[in-house]
């Protein structure tokens, strides 16, 4: 069986789909954080969508590009069988890994974002007045492609003049700026493949070092239903490279578990959970925000006893 079947689409754990389809025992596409083994992304489980439509199917030079158009959904965007967004429900990820380190910065002027191909990212950067420049660096020029063609209300930031985009690899970015940003955000795929340097600590240490003195990042953290192995190296070694680091989630449907982690880390001593700036009902509308508003800020790093154990 493939994850396109019957007018359906199937979200395989990868480790389970090499199984699946009989080319491997699932063994190279376990997680993987500072070449160590996490455990499979979501193994025994699987999640499905009904197809209305192909939309795009091909292979860039980095992997397997999908959009199809979904019954309920709408759009979906898939990158090697994984479901990056879906025009239903991408605004509550979106709005969240972007304005979580946004909006607990005082006055955020400089950010750079590593992936975020789509531009759902990007979209969120540019709803904030005080940002000046943007820096976007995505490997694949092909899912910025497909996303211009086929998410047009997640990628229109690609248009405004404040955007400097370079399209390439972030790690190999990261080591040409120091100093430099306000605010890092990565918006990547899982550590199966291309993203699997985007998950370890000498990508971190890049990372501390392109902040300024005041600066915060965020970064996609995976479901702690799924992942807490994985989570629990990401929050030792950052301890020891940041002031700060939190964790908070939000409900996504169409992920793993239906919950999306992100990881917050700053270097200084303050508490990421306290928004630097309350929004009022008029800047809601303004900005267009549906998931995100300063209350969701503060709950979404209220974490459940067993993760809470788990982090200590
Ligand atoms: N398990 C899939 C996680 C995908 C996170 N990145 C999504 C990119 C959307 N901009």
């Amino acid at each position: 069986m493939d994850s396109l079947h019957k007018g359906w689409f199937t979200e395989f754990s990868p480790d389970d789909l090499e199984k699946i389809k009989n080319t491997g025992n699932g063994q190279d596409k376990q997680l993987r954080s500072d070449g160590q083994e996490m455990g499979g992304a979501w193994p025994g489980q699987a999640f499905s969508l009904q197809v209305q439509e192909v939309l795009f199917h091909e292979k860039s030079q980095y992997q397997d590009v999908l959009v199809f158009k979904s019954e309920t959904y709408g759009n979906v965007l898939v990158l090697d069988g994984i479901i990056q967004c879906t025009e239903r429900d991408e605004f509550s990820y979106q709005e969240m890994l972007a304005h979580l380190p946004l909006f607990a910065h005082k006055d955020p002027k400089k950010v750079l974002i590593i992936g975020g191909g789509d531009g759902g990212i990007l979209r969120e950067v540019l709803k904030h007045k005080a940002v000046e420049k943007v820096t976007m660096c995505e490997i694949d020029q092909m899912v910025i492609d497909v996303s211009k063609k086929f998410l047009p209300h997640m990628s229109h930031g690609f248009s405004d003049p404040k955007l400097d985009l370079y399209v390439g690899d972030g790690f190999e970015f990261l080591k040409n700026h120091k100093n430099e940003f306000d605010v890092i955000i990565t918006d990547s795929s899982d550590p199966v493949g291309p993203a699997e340097s985007l998950f370890g600590e000498s990508y971190y240490e890049l990372l501390r070092d392109a902040l300024n003195d005041t600066g915060i990042l965020s970064s996609q953290g995976e479901s702690f239903w799924l992942h807490l192995p994985l989570l629990q190296h990401l929050i030792a070694f950052n301890r020891r490279l940041f002031s700060k680091v939190q964790y908070a989630s939000s409900p996504v449907s169409t992920y793993p578990s239906g919950s999306m982690g992100y990881l917050i880390c700053g270097k200084q001593d303050h508490d990421l959970s306290v928004p630097a700036r309350i929004l009022d009902s008029a800047a809601l509308k303004e900005m267009k925000l549906r998931y995100y508003n300063s209350e969701i800020h503060r709950a979404a790093f209220v974490l459940p006893q067993f993760v809470k154990e788990a982090f200590e």
